[in-house]
């Protein structure tokens, strides 16, 4: 029965495996070759493949019970997430800044029970930056720096023109969701459009929606990313107070591999700033 399983210990478990694995990463960062998945700009690493293959066998060996859905050991059309208790793991979120050893790739390890995410826990080794949260126990940083970090000014509320919104251009340059991204960026920009305060890519999805939970971005937008790259972020952007909808119009209970999303900060004005923000995309993206 899923109400047995003990999520505080599960969290405590994957805390420990992302400080084991933190190691790997910081001491391979730069220095492993990289082959092209998808494309030139779709990148992966040995060190991706060593990281997913000890996380599998840890957790195998101490919850053989549970199932286990990881990026670098996806098959599309075999591999799928069911209503079992999963661990929903991406090695190294940030392969392509962990190639350039730019310091903002980290673990990202989820668990999800009937394809809810539940515990989730995203660990960035070159900041010791650990982020955890556990449904309906809350969301932290560093375990004891409660989230949000960053409390909006009293009576403020969330517009697009005051927000520093994540983006990603992702690993698809052309195309209808390449055409999509650039001319929504282009909008949600404008002094015509959006003028938002700003945007931010950090080029990894879990790095952005921690920063979405610890309130020092407002929001993210990506299509393309997977249920590994969100699955932790996803319930601890949700202990923070905010929450992930659809990244098309419309969709406001997305599933997690649903692959496209909109994270948005917990605060006044939110709903609007949806709305607003889904009346501001160019089209329609498709993954
Ligand atoms: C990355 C995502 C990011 C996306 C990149 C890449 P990876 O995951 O976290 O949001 O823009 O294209 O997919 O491949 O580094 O695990």
């Amino acid at each position: 029965m899923s109400s047995d399983i003990n999520l505080l210990e599960i969290r405590d478990f994957l805390t420990e495996l992302a400080y084991e694995v933190g190691k790997l990463i910081t001491s391979n960062t730069g220095k492993t070759t990289f082959d092209d998945k998808a494309n030139a700009v779709d990148l992966v690493t040995e060190t991706d493949a060593a990281v997913e293959r000890l996380v599998a066998d840890r957790t195998k060996a101490r919850y053989p019970e549970f199932d286990f859905l990881g990026e670098e050991s996806y098959v599309p059309g075999v591999s799928k997430l069911t209503d079992k208790p999963t661990f929903v793991v991406d090695p190294i979120d940030g392969t392509t800044n962990f190639i350039h050893s730019f310091p903002f790739s980290c673990t990202s390890l989820g668990f999800t029970i009937n394809r809810e995410p539940v515990v989730g826990v995203i660990y960035n080794p070159f900041l010791d930056w650990l982020y955890t949260g556990v449904k309906g126990h809350g969301a932290y940083l560093n375990k004891t720096q409660k989230l949000p970090l960053r409390k909006p000014p009293v009576g403020s509320k969330l517009t697009i023109q005051n927000a520093l919104i994540g983006i990603e251009w992702g690993t698809q340059r052309s195309g209808n969701n390449y055409q999509v991204k650039t001319e929504t960026f282009k909008k949600l920009a404008a002094e015509q459009g959006g003028f938002a305060h700003g945007f931010r890519s950090l080029g990894s999805a879990a790095m952005n929606i921690s920063a979405v939970a610890a309130g020092q971005l407002d929001a993210y937008w990506e299509g393309g990313c997977y249920a590994w790259d969100v699955c932790a972020g996803w319930v601890i952007l949700s202990e923070a107070g905010g929450r992930i909808v659809g990244g098309n119009p419309g969709q406001w209970e997305p599933a997690v591999d649903e692959r496209i999303y909109l994270a948005v900060r917990g605060g006044d004005g939110s709903d609007e700033f949806i709305e607003g923000f889904w009346d501001s995309i160019e089209g329609k993206l498709d993954y």
